[in-house]
């Protein structure tokens, strides 16, 4: 019980206040040392795996680390798939796992499996602790936990000797340890290139990205994670995903990379033969194409303020008025009878919003440009169709706003259990059922006549019976229709026809293959 004063104290004096905690026994110490410290915050939930994605949630709407406290054996591995798209979107976490001492490991004893480096290869940094280690080393070792936490999720086990329960903590004075990173490009970074392209990827920040594009008057292709959405600027080329197959303009003699991957694939299959540099402050490589010229490892403000390079008036104007035109194109696709896609840019854009990965977060980065775009999340470090009902709730707590959460109807029931999370919070759970997964009738397997068995999971459910199994309100529609959802929270689902939808794709993009190919 000492032991876990100490990291739950050092924990909040490193600001981590949030513990969402799962029900077990050897964890009790840890447990009710939060529970009891009058700075901390508790969240609780039955299932680990959606405990730990609400966690994640918390990270991606805070920036800042929840830890969470799950019991030794099986519990412990339902944190990885939240884990493991914490590691790839750099999403900051904390798992205290509790275990059983090193005497009852590896002879029988209940709930004892080798738990110490389960999670090799998706924590950013991991220790098994000992029930020996004094306060000074465990304080430090929590301490540091949480600054390699600001890259990726990190892991301390937690073995804890009986009696797991004592009625009274006391929490003695630490002192926090400071940690800092350094801003690694100091000097100017000067380049020859003047038709540069720039590439905002997902990113925490991209002000200072925009204003260096509007430096250099350089086209801006932002995926919808960047949030450069939020700041619209004429640099910005909203409908790249359009135009890159199409492009049969000048090449660009620069590309610079900032942030993580792409939504939109024609990012990767663009051969512009142009060199490429990457910014980002993660020392993991951003590179599945293999095309890196030029890797910098720095933060981005501080490489933006000194890049230097040649504006060439023209080369700024023939993207926007191709992407002009794409506009145009799209605006006759939207008045065609209503789809998902539909859905996805008549979307009330007041609140934060989540899109579930498959077809909602590729319609959302192709359609969804609203006046004032509300801040856009998602799960794309791994793409996992997991957890996604989670890591919206974690997302709203983290905000202490109401949200969006717009998920295919695969996704949903994937997450049912987390459905028990939802009311804490003020969301709108959209759920676009068409009946299985919808991505597959865009890939080659769309041919196959095993689609709809193993890969679609085609069926016939309908979401009002969990709804009231979890007492959320719930709504059904056809079309998404704002007056009626806008005041709603709670369940709304939208029923519509994957054929259909699939059909209205492939005429949009005949259609601006054509309009574009006339213009150029
Ligand atoms: C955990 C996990 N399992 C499987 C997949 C593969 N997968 C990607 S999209 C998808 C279907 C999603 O269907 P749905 O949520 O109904 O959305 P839609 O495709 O209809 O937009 C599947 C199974 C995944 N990404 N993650």
């Amino acid at each position: 019980m000492t032991q876990a004063a100490w990291i739950i104290d050092q924990l909040i004096l490193q600001g981590v206040t949030t513990f969402c905690i799962a029900p077990g026994s050897r964890s009790i110490p840890l447990a009710l040392a939060a529970a009891e410290h009058p700075k901390a915050e508790i969240v609780t939930h039955f299932d680990e795996r959606g405990l730990g994605f609400y966690a994640l949630g918390f990270g991606k709407g805070s920036g800042k680390p929840a830890a969470v406290i799950v019991t030794s054996g099986t519990a412990v591995a339902n944190l990885l798939p939240a884990t493991m798209e914490a590691f790839h979107s750099h999403t900051p976490l904390i798992l205290l796992t509790a275990d059983r001492p090193h005497e009852l490991r590896d002879c029988g004893a209940n709930q004892t499996a080798d738990q110490t480096k389960i999670f090799t290869g998706a924590v950013q940094w991991q220790q098994d602790l000992s029930p020996h280690l004094n306060e000074k080393a465990m304080r430090s070792i929590t301490a540091q936990a949480v600054f390699q936490s600001r890259q990726g999720p990190v892991h301390l086990n937690c073995p804890f000797q009986e009696p797991l329960y004592t009625p009274v903590i006391s929490f003695s004075k630490g002192e926090p340890v400071q940690f800092s990173f350094p801003k690694l490009v100091s000097a100017p970074f000067r380049h020859s290139a003047r038709r540069g392209v720039i590439l905002l990827g997902p990113l925490q920040d991209p002000l200072p990205v925009l204003a260096l594009a509007k430096r250099l008057q350089w086209p801006v292709f932002a995926d919808l994670l960047s949030q450069a959405r939020r700041t619209p600027s004429p640099e910005q080329i909203t409908h790249f995903d359009f135009l890159l197959p199409l492009w049969k303009q000048e090449k660009p003699d620069l590309i610079l990379h900032f942030g993580g991957r792409f939504i939109a694939k024609n990012i990767a299959s663009w051969e512009s033969g142009a060199p490429l540099i990457h910014v980002s402050p993660y020392s993991t490589l951003q590179d599945p194409e293999r095309r890196l010229t030029t890797r910098i490892l720095s933060d981005i403000d501080s490489f933006c303020e000194r890049f230097e390079a040649q504006t060439d008036p023209h080369w700024l104007q023939s993207w926007q008025s191709a992407n002009e035109q794409v506009h145009t194109t799209l605006i006759t696709h939207f008045a065609s009878p209503f789809t998902e896609s539909h859905a996805i840019k008549d979307l009330p854009a007041d609140r934060p919003i989540f899109f579930g990965n498959s077809m909602p977060i590729r319609h959302a980065d192709r359609f969804f440009f609203p006046d004032h775009c509300p801040q856009i999340f998602a799960n794309r470090g791994l793409s996992g169709i997991d957890g996604n009902i989670a890591t919206a709730a974690g997302i709203a707590h983290a905000l202490q706003s109401p949200l969006i959460a717009f998920l295919g109807d695969q996704t949903t029931l994937h997450d049912l259990n987390s459905l028990a999370l939802l009311k804490k919070h003020q969301i709108l759970l959209i759920i676009s059922n068409n009946f299985g997964g919808g991505i597959f009738d865009h890939l080659p397997i769309a041919k196959s006549p095993h689609l709809n068995t193993i890969c679609a999971a085609a069926h016939d459910w309908t979401f009002e019976e969990a709804a009231k199994m979890f007492k959320i309100p719930y709504l059904r529609l056809t079309t998404l229709n704002q007056p009626c959802i806008l005041p709603f929270l709670g369940i709304c689902e939208i029923l519509s026809d994957r054929v259909a939808n699939k059909e209205a794709s492939d005429l949009l993009l005949r259609s601006v293959s054509k309009d574009h190919s006339l213009a150029t």
